[in-house]
């Protein structure tokens, strides 16, 4: 009795000091501090726990850009899509509905789907066409910031606003900060009459650099205003959704602001401080921010110009992304930081069967439009890169051309190498990688036990479009050939 009792006072005084600690945390920050970036979230139909049951519907929509009333293409009416959030293990369940004038799919972007569920028209499903459904049904098997987009014409339907953030948590995640942001970076092209622009604008000399829409935007808004306590660490889950532009994220006046936990699939080894962050479309980045200042003071936080190859950097300015508007109180000198980080296998390189991408453009004299390849051919003449299930794969990247290209592969992570073959420490788990202009990239890949052709492209998706695509034919696959839209 005595033991219970003991036993009974000490979960209550258990309760008491958490319930207490989190009433702090909160309060911490000014009340809806971040209300002006908040996304709209998805709502969860499904009364089991780990059942992640939705309903998505694409839809042109008049949505307020920078000030203006613009039609864009949405998910459920606004850009970016609405956040939905799992714990890693879920089972999700998205009823998709096609409203938009075209054909679509839904491709979620890093998550180890099976084939069907990738959202490729002809190797993974029909294009969902107008008036249309499709359910997708899987199991999130990894924590981390994904994404979900169109595998159709995407530069078009990425470049109208179709993009949204899909957050996957690990209840079992340690890092100290309560106070989160899932920040979607990305940008529209918006013309004077205040309509979208013509994805084809510019001809295909505008394709070969990859064009960037003129309004640059997080979680759908202009450079607006969040409200925060100086001292008190955020942590920022950005994902660049943008077709074309890279982000490179800096906060004027400080020095290594950004503490880098995680990327593309989850945590990394361990931590990374940084005074910038660069984020090339597709990747995500999984940051520890202190804000830092004179209570009442503001900082703006901006992109700054990122060399990303001819035409990146001349004549363009750096973007306001949003601002922090620091509280009239005194800053709070918060604890330390767990140590933060997970334990990652270096994947062998003995063994690994060698592969070569060669990264080209050219001009088709036929055509007279510019052809991006990879050894030698468009996507429409790809030859796939044969895999087999268990097999690891050395993949070098060698990128010929004057343009960056962010390479990114569907349903499998891989490891990047440094110059001298060794991983790239901290290691992490990618999905997309930045090949600068000119330089020769390798990393490795290790093909499990799901069977399919998976696509590899640059998520420059104009490239894309414009040629650099194939795929992996992991396996033995029948079925549909591997002539189709991005
Ligand atoms: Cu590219």
């Amino acid at each position: 009795m005595h033991k219970i009792n003991h036993l009974l006072v000490s979960f209550l005084l258990v309760i008491t000091i958490s319930s207490s600690t989190r009433a702090e945390t909160a309060a911490v920050q000014p009340p809806d501090w971040d209300s002006t970036l908040r996304l709209p979230e998805a709502q969860d139909m499904n009364p089991d726990p780990r059942i992640v049951e939705i309903n998505l519907d694409a839809r042109v929509a008049d949505v307020d850009v920078a000030g203006r009333r613009v039609p864009t293409w949405t998910y459920d009416g606004g850009i970016p899509g609405p956040l939905i959030r799992a714990n890693v293990g879920d089972r999700l369940i998205v009823h998709f509905t096609n409203h938009l004038p075209s054909p679509t799919t839904v491709h979620w972007h890093g998550v180890r789907v099976p084939i069907q569920m990738d959202g490729v028209p002809g190797i993974s499903q029909p294009e969902v066409q107008t008036g249309g459904a499709f359910t997708y049904d899987f199991v999130i098997p990894d924590a981390g910031l994904y994404w979900y987009h169109p595998h159709v014409d995407s530069a078009a339907q990425v470049g109208f606003g179709l993009s949204g953030p899909l957050l996957v948590n690990d209840p079992s995640e340690k890092v100290g900060v309560t106070d989160e942001l899932v920040l979607v970076l990305h940008d529209i092209e918006v013309d004077d009459n205040g309509a979208l622009a013509s994805p084809e604008s510019g001809g295909t000399a505008a394709m070969a650099f990859g064009r960037e829409g003129n309004v640059v935007l997080v979680n759908g808004k202009k450079n607006v205003v969040i409200q925060a306590r100086a001292g008190v660490p955020q942590r920022w889950r950005v994902v660049n959704t943008a077709k074309s532009r890279y982000f490179n994220l800096d906060i004027p006046d400080s020095t290594k602001a950004f503490t880098r936990i995680g990327s593309d699939n989850g945590l990394i080894e361990y931590p990374v401080k940084s005074s910038t962050l660069v984020l090339a479309p597709g990747e995500r980045a999984d940051v520890i921010v202190t804000p830092a200042g004179k209570p009442g003071s503001e900082i703006q936080v901006m992109s700054q110009l990122y060399n990303r190859g001819y035409g990146s950097v001349e004549f363009r300015e750096a973007e306001k992304l949003f601002r922090i508007a620091l509280a009239n109180q005194p800053a709070i000198v918060a604890p330390p930081l767990p140590k933060i980080g997970r334990s990652i296998e270096p994947l062998k390189k003995d063994g690994a069967t060698p592969v070569s991408l060669e990264l080209n453009i050219i001009m088709n004299n036929q055509t007279r439009k510019n052809e991006f390849h990879i050894n030698g051919r468009p996507f429409w003449r790809a030859k796939p890169i044969l895999a087999k299930i268990g097999e690891t794969q050395i993949w070098t990247v060698n990128n010929t051309t004057v343009w960056a290209h962010p390479m990114h592969l569907h349903g499998f992570f891989f490891q990047v190498l440094d110059k001298n073959g060794a991983p790239v420490r901290p290691l992490e788990w990618k999905d997309t990688v930045n090949v600068p202009q000119k330089q020769t990239l390798q990393l490795l890949v290790r093909f499990d036990e799901r069977p399919g052709e998976w696509m590899v492209h640059c998520h420059i998706l104009d490239h894309a479009e414009g040629g650099l695509m194939t795929t992996v034919q992991l396996g033995d696959v029948t079925g549909p050939g591997h002539t189709h839209k991005p």
